[in-house]
């Protein structure tokens, strides 16, 4: 269906006769629409849109009428019923099948708590949405189309029970594992809450249940195949991106931040299906207004089509007759507030408080009974309707659609829950609400069985499971259903790796400038360079990626329509089809989103896509923490890059942006590995094993990588073995003092940029105090504290054995002397691995807040320069009573450090 042109929307026409009942006014209205019926009739609706058109033009210029704008359309479906399409199932099948889901979510979310009270599940979150479901899942929703493809599909995180049940009765799922519904540790597993692929990985393909990341990834999922469509990646097939979300949910900053992307990029691939049960968790979501048409306002401004989708059948003679739109005017006074009252009340109190405001409207319904008033179905309990919906939204092209469905929260629960405040929280029912709900229903369960809520599967040759097996593979197979989809690539050339280890021979290179070097190789390489996907928010020129735009181009839906005001210079901005680069513009959440869907591209599309998202580290972990821990969960793979790193070495940006706890935050993501790396052959070992390992290995890991912008010489890497090694697990001997007949010893560990002020930590340490230090590069605090723990564990569970030595303990063995750790991030970081080090370890590092200044006075404030190492390794020498206080003393005054100045810690 065309999108309705967003014009300005006339007051429906009836409302201004109204006003004047008995007037002029009332026939030149009436002549007026019928010469509208008349044109309808005639030319149907698009000439009756261009004639309004036309009338509203002249209005305009002939007589300045200036019609306010309305973002919304009337309260009634967007589709109207004769221009629905039939719907092409068994209605009464799908309604038994239906039915059987709807008992056994129920039951499943009753049993559990009922073995372990408290443990939760939602039953009226699924109750609301099965005609959505049903009616996607019977029709629409393709694990494989003819051509290959498939849809991708979002399901709301808590109508998960509605999932299971259905994949139970088709089948997939055996009941003994219904019976543990978030028991997932029970002998034999059980099923997670949510949709999590980390725990049940051949079946959820998204986590969505943390609101607003499914919304937001749909969108950036969506795009990303058409980024793969134009790059020639991916043959374009036609498949659809589908979102079931809640009406509360589009509360969140994600769900509706990133609208405007999806129409810009005419993402007619994806289709959004809000559940508008008009309640969140507490209560409503609008009581005092109307979140359908506040959403319509919103989507049809950002260039979506909305379908509402708000009466059933049964309204439909009634909004037929309604000649001059009263009802339809009356509907849309009414607050969802009150709607929701109408849905607990009788239909006595619902003819008297909805029709019973005006003579005419009592008459329209006079034909009805309260009861039947009271059973008045709501459009997305209807399956004409929405099968209607998402046929017009699947064949709409030119922009994404939303389908705005109305519902009941807890529909089919009565007494239990339907339509209170409390129906969220609502996971037991009595017996006799199970009764209510089995009667309603028709499950055939006996009355003396009910107080189990068993579950209840017909044969497998019944008639429902027959249907329901039939139209799933009619649409090419069952969903949800997860799968890595495509195979290992060939391990990359050793080649793209080698200059870095020769170091840059004295000239200054900053850690970003190698990385964006070693990105620009790989982009050469043959097999992978096209699969590289580079993302930025926006800060290509902070990090010196200008020259990628040339040379591979920026995506562009439409390529570039304009002539760059930089065309004539070497880098020009180029924008381009078949662009390799993401940039993104100013958002982080849009970023990772394109991170994660590029990241998972090896499961949900076969195509192993290799995503670097580069970006202020200070935006990552602390702005869209949640994002991260939802890619970890869809077991993503690819690189990111934390860039600017370092709460001293991002100069002069102050408070806000200089990060020094990005690394403290990445220890919470357990399959991420996170490196602080201080030299360009550390960068190209660590980027290369992890193409490897993620890539060719295929293991569910990520990668996070601090990258600093200070300019410093990067060294040759040291010869020996253990190198590469220590690398990947953490830590290794970068550069052991020379001076080894010093009585005086130090172990110093540096990471990151402040690697260079340990190395001159260590020279004045030989040359003015006669302590010989050994320096070690410490890549990274995590790999170290989980093999710490890792060993630590095993040896608690096997006391009897042979203990597993920590790879920290095992490096510096036979070592000698204090032991004094500098970083650029939180001194948790090394003392997270203390306990594992011989000796006790001293930790300097950047806690605090953050301050608009230059490195050298950054570092003398956080106290992680060299002058303070080398105070903190005599304080340590004089502790361990080898030297005297008096020579740190002296050392203080020496170094020109102020014992009583602030302490950065809490200042
Ligand atoms: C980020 C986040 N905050 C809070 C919650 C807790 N929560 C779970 S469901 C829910 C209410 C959802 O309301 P709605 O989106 O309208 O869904 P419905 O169940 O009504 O379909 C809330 C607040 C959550 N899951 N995620
Ligand atoms: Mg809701």
């Amino acid at each position: 269906m065309a999108q309705t042109p967003v014009i300005s929307e006339p007051q429906p026409a009836a409302a201004a006769a109204s006003r004047n009942n008995d007037g002029l006014e009332v026939l030149e209205t009436r002549e007026w629409l019928d010469s509208l019926d008349y044109v309808l009739a005639k030319g149907g609706p698009e000439r009756a849109g261009r004639l309004l058109q036309q009338l509203q033009l002249h209005a305009r210029r002939a007589a300045g009428i200036n019609l306010p704008f309305t973002a919304t359309t009337p309260y009634q479906n967007t589709i109207p019923a004769r221009h629905q399409a039939p719907f092409p199932g068994s209605q009464e099948m799908e309604r038994r099948i239906k039915s059987l889901v709807r008992w056994n979510a129920m039951a499943m979310v009753v049993r559990a708590n009922r073995v372990e009270s408290g443990i939760g599940g939602h039953i009226s979150t699924y109750a609301s949405a099965a005609t959505l479901y049903e009616v996607a899942f019977n029709h629409f929703l393709r694990a494989r189309t003819e051509t290959g493809d498939r849809d991708v599909v979002y399901f709301q995180g808590h109508a998960a029970p509605g999932m299971y049940s259905r994949a139970f009765l088709e089948g997939r799922l055996p009941k003994a594992k219904l019976e543990n519904f978030r028991r997932e540790l029970k002998p034999g597993g059980g099923l997670s809450s949510y949709p999590h692929p980390w725990l049940m990985p051949d079946f959820w393909e998204f986590p969505t249940v943390s609101m607003g990341l499914g919304p937001i990834q749909s969108i950036y999922q969506a795009r990303f195949i058409k980024y793969l469509e134009n790059r020639g990646l991916k043959t374009s097939t036609g498949g659809k991106v589908w979102a079931f979300l809640g009406d509360g949910e589009m509360d969140e900053p994600e769900s509706l931040g990133s609208i405007t992307l999806a129409s810009r990029e005419k993402l007619d691939n994806l289709i959004w299906v809000i559940n508008c049960n008009l309640q969140r968790l507490d209560g409503p979501v609008r009581g005092n207004g109307k979140i359908i048409q506040e959403l319509e306002a919103i989507f049809r401004g950002a260039g979506w089509n909305v379908i509402k989708v708000i009466w059933g059948s049964d309204w439909d003679s009634l909004i037929q007759n309604d000649r001059d739109g009263l009802l339809v005017r009356r509907l849309g006074e009414i607050t969802d507030g009150q709607y929701q009252k109408f849905l607990v009340e009788s239909g006595a109190y619902f003819r008297q408080n909805l029709f019973g405001t005006d003579p005419r409207l009592l008459r329209m319904v006079e034909h009805l009974s309260d009861e039947q008033l009271s059973r008045m179905r709501l459009g997305g309990h209807d399956p004409i309707k929405v099968h209607a919906a998402y046929k017009s939204a699947f064949e709409h092209t030119g922009s994404p659609t939303v389908i705005l469905a109305k519902t009941i929260k807890g529909y089919g629960l009565g007494e239990a829950g339907e339509g209170k405040n409390i129906t969220h929280q609502q996971k037991k029912l009595n017996e006799d609400e199970l009764r209510m709900f089995r009667s309603r229903f028709g499950i055939p369960i006996a009355d003396e069985e009910l107080h189990e809520a068993p579950f209840y599967r017909p044969a497998d040759d019944s008639a429902e499971i027959q249907y329901m097996l039939d139209r799933r593979k009619q649409l090419g197979g069952f969903m949800p259903e997860r799968k890595v989809r495509s195979k290992p690539i060939q391990p990359v050339s050793e080649s793209h790796f080698e200059e870095f280890y020769k170091g840059t021979e004295g000239r200054e290179a900053s850690t970003t400038m190698v990385f964006v070097r070693l990105l620009a190789k790989l982009l050469r390489d043959p097999e992978i360079g096209k699969l590289i996907v580079p993302i930025i928010p926006d800060e290509a020129r902070t990090f010196g990626m200008e020259a990628l735009f040339r040379q591979v181009g920026i995506y562009s839906n439409v390529g570039q329509l304009y002539e760059p005001v930089d065309m004539d210079t070497l880098l020009y901005y180029k924008e381009a089809k078949d662009g390799q680069i993401l940039e993104e513009g100013i958002t982080e959440a849009g970023s990772i989103s394109s991170f994660i869907a590029a990241g998972t591209a090896y499961s949900h599309h076969g195509i192993n896509t290799i995503p670097f998202f580069i970006y202020y580290s200070m935006f990552g972990f602390q702005r869209i923490g949640d994002l991260i821990w939802a890619a970890a969960d869809m077991r993503v793979r690819g690189f990111l890059l934390g860039g600017t790193a370092g709460r001293t070495t991002l100069a002069g940006e102050g408070l806000q942006h200089q990060d020094g706890h990005s690394h403290v935050l990445a220890l919470s993501v357990p399959n991420l590995l996170a490196y602080d790396p201080a030299f360009a052959y550390e960068i190209a070992i660590i980027i290369q094993d992890g193409i490897k390992r993620m890539y060719v290995d295929q293991e569910s890991i990520f990668y996070y990588l601090t990258l600093g912008n200070e300019p410093l010489p990067m060294p040759h890497m040291p010869e020996g073995a253990g190198v590469r090694d220590g690398i990947l697990k953490g830590m290794y001997l970068f550069k052991p003092s020379e001076k080894r007949d010093l009585k005086l010893r130090a172990q110093l560990f540096g990471s990151g940029s402040i690697m260079f002020e340990v190395l001159k930590a260590q020279e004045i340490l030989e040359s003015k105090y006669g302590v010989a230090a050994d320096v070690w590069s410490v890549t990274s605090y995590k790999q170290l504290y989980r093999d710490g723990n890792d060993c630590e564990r095993w040896n608690m569970l096997h006391s009897g054995e042979n203990p597993r030595v920590p790879f920290v303990t095992q490096q510096l063995k036979g070592t000698q002397g204090v032991l004094v750790a500098a970083s650029d991030y939180m001194k948790v970081l090394p003392e997270s691995i203390a306990k594992w080090m011989p000796r006790p370890l001293v930790a300097l590092g950047t806690d605090g807040f953050g301050r608009s200044e230059g490195r050298s006075s950054l570092r003398d404030f956080f106290e992680v320069d060299a002058k303070h190492i080398v105070l903190a390794t005599l304080h340590a020498l004089a502790r361990e009573k080898q030297i005297e206080a008096k020579v740190v003393e002296q050392a203080v005054k020496d170094l020109g450090i102020n014992p009583e100045k602030a302490n950065p810690a809490v200042s």
